[in-house]
């Protein structure tokens, strides 16, 4: 790789912590536990993995003397949105299993799952390694999002693998993703095809973590970077005095990166979906709230302040979320007339035909908003929540209802508005040192599992807001975090999602400070992640972690 920065070659030095039963190449002993459940519905979760279910959560424990381990073919695939610290999956596991013997190799196939179907790999060497330790993004290997989930790409997977002498696959994913790999080890698990299928825990989002796994990979650096742009912009508003900054964030359901970035920052306001939801709240409510902390801080002589909304609110509200529902209805039935419409032609025949409520609440809507809800829809026939400009909306309904507000005496202020979106600029950013050791920690445990002879498992790393020395490592049945849902109308296995808890610790401490925050202009500015200096600023943990693992 040439061209490299000097924080780049700094970087490639750095060497990742470990988990003491992982160091130095030590064998390893594996402790069995209980045989597992499902966190709902098990007994449907037996019913459809027979061969995988009830597996015993496993850990490693150091070994001192060595075992003759032969040598390991194993394919990788990094399967959705880029998390920082994918690169570092892929060394541990490189190194993991070479560990294990000099001469395993390392297959990646090339734009995730696709390229394991479309036979697209390239063997990944030391040298390929080496250049990428440490680093953000996926372009190593690059990513997709196919779902690999019929018998027909499971025989092909097989196939391909089998020409190149695998006998494990590492699926680096997602809720879904990891889902899938479930299916995939159950497939070859009881036809008795010899390939094992370990998962790792990634998304920015943070919403695939449960009692086994602390945190899906991504979250601890893509927050860092946001909350370092957010603290930036907060500074920015006090300084000039004149703005309301209105910032989405990215997560495209859970909330935890808008929470993270609030109890990073403490902005003014932050919304969290999920309290949305269970408050049944409305859009005209979501307004008012605003309103009401905009008018409090005019009050004080403070026309400006700052705002995170976050990616996913838009489904979360019950009147949008059956909007939505009977949008996808009529577009679907009236498809082909719809489409000869012009844009004011388009939002009158929804008018027309949405029931009257629901053409109160579209009617509501900035025009803007009313033509994103109605033209983008994804190939399932679904709105792409995340075109939606969710930060202009609001900020345009809450000028217009602080006019209203100003006429009836009730408000003197100004208002003037600037809108961000906080997303992909977070996604690849070099990992901080919590992703970086928590990354390397994890693909290495990924190859112990596979040393160990282990299918149907997630990689897991715990303790990590202690140091690496109390770090505990091993898998965990992936069937274990399942129960099941309605997707497209069908009943399926999935993986729980992890939304945010309401009477979890990260969101009571919001809950307990957001009056405060909403008035003063105490901002905290938690600057760009650190990879060089004192511990207590490069290795800090996320607040909502600290919090989660607080006694
Ligand atoms: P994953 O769940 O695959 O990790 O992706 C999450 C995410 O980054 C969301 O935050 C965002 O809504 C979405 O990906 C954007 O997807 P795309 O990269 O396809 O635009």
């Amino acid at each position: 790789m040439s061209n490299i920065s000097a924080l780049q070659k700094a970087r490639a030095a750095y060497c990742p912590k470990l988990p003491p039963a992982l160091e130095s190449g030590a064998d390893v002993k594996l402790v069995e536990g209980r045989p597992t459940t499902a966190v709902a519905d098990a007994k449907k979760i037996k019913a459809l993995f027979p061969a995988t279910y009830g597996s015993p959560e496993v850990t490693f424990k150091k070994l001192v003397k060595k075992a003759a381990v032969k040598p390991v073919n194993v394919g990788v695939i990094l399967s959705g949105g880029q998390a920082p610290g994918g690169h570092n999956v892929i060394a541990g596991l490189f190194d993991g299993i070479k560990s294990l013997n000099k001469k395993s190799k390392l297959y990646g196939f090339k734009k995730g799952p696709d390229g394991l179907v479309k036979n697209e790999y390239m063997e990944i060497s030391a040298k390929i390694v080496d250049d990428y330790r440490n680093t953000g993004g996926f372009d190593m290997i690059g990513s997709g999002r196919t779902k690999l989930e019929s018998a027909a790409h499971f025989e092909t997977a097989r196939k391909n693998c089998e020409a190149l002498g695998i006998s494990a696959l590492v699926v680096i994913g997602g809720d879904d993703s990891n889902t899938n790999a479930c299916l995939l080890a159950e497939y070859y698990k009881s036809h008795k095809i010899p390939i094992n299928v370990i998962g790792c825990p990634k998304t920015i989002d943070g919403d695939l973590k449960n009692e086994h796994i602390e945190a899906s990979f991504g979250f601890d650096t893509a927050c860092r970077v946001y909350s370092e742009l957010i603290g930036n912009i907060c500074r920015d508003s006090n300084s000039a005095k004149k703005y309301w900054h209105f910032i989405k964030v990215m997560g495209r359901s859970a909330s935890h990166i808008g929470l993270e970035c609030a109890l990073q920052t403490h902005a003014n306001i932050t919304i969290i979906s999920e309290e949305v939801a269970a408050r049944k709240m409305t859009i005209a409510g979501i307004v008012k709230d605003i309103c009401d902390v905009v008018a409090r801080r005019a009050a004080n002589g403070e026309n400006f302040g700052v705002a995170i909304i976050p990616e996913g609110l838009i489904e979360f509200i019950p009147e949008v979320k059956t909007l939505i529902s009977e949008l996808n209805d009529i577009l679907a039935k009236e498809a082909d007339a719809f489409q000869k419409l012009d844009y004011e032609d388009k939002i009158k025949f929804v008018i027309k035909s949405l029931d009257k409520t629901m053409s109160k609440t579209f009617s509501s809507l900035p025009q803007g908003i009313q033509l994103q809800l109605c033209l983008d829809r994804d190939p399932h026939g679904n709105v792409q929540v995340s075109l939606i400009e969710t930060e202009k909306m609001l900020a345009e309904m809450v000028k217009k209802q602080l006019k209203e507000m100003a006429a009836k005496g009730q408000y003197k202020g100004k208002f003037s508005t600037q809108s961000h979106f906080l997303g992909y600029e977070g996604r690849c950013a070099a990992p901080s040192n919590y992703d970086a050791d928590y990354c390397y920690s994890l693909g290495y445990t990924a190859a112990a599992l596979i040393g160990a002879g282990k299918t149907g498992y997630m990689a897991s790393v715990r303790n990590t807001t202690k140091s690496s020395a109390k770090w505990v490592c091993g898998g965990i049945p992936i069937t274990m975090m399942m129960n099941i849902e309605k997707r497209h109308g069908e009943d399926k296995p999935v993986i729980q999602k992890a939304l945010v808890k309401l009477d979890g610790a990260p969101f009571k401490f919001f809950a307990k400070n957001r009056d405060k925050w909403s008035v003063s202009s105490e901002y905290i500015y938690p600057g760009p992640i650190q990879y060089f200096g004192p511990s207590e600023v490069c290795d800090q943990v996320t607040v909502t972690l600290a919090l989660e693992h607080s006694k």
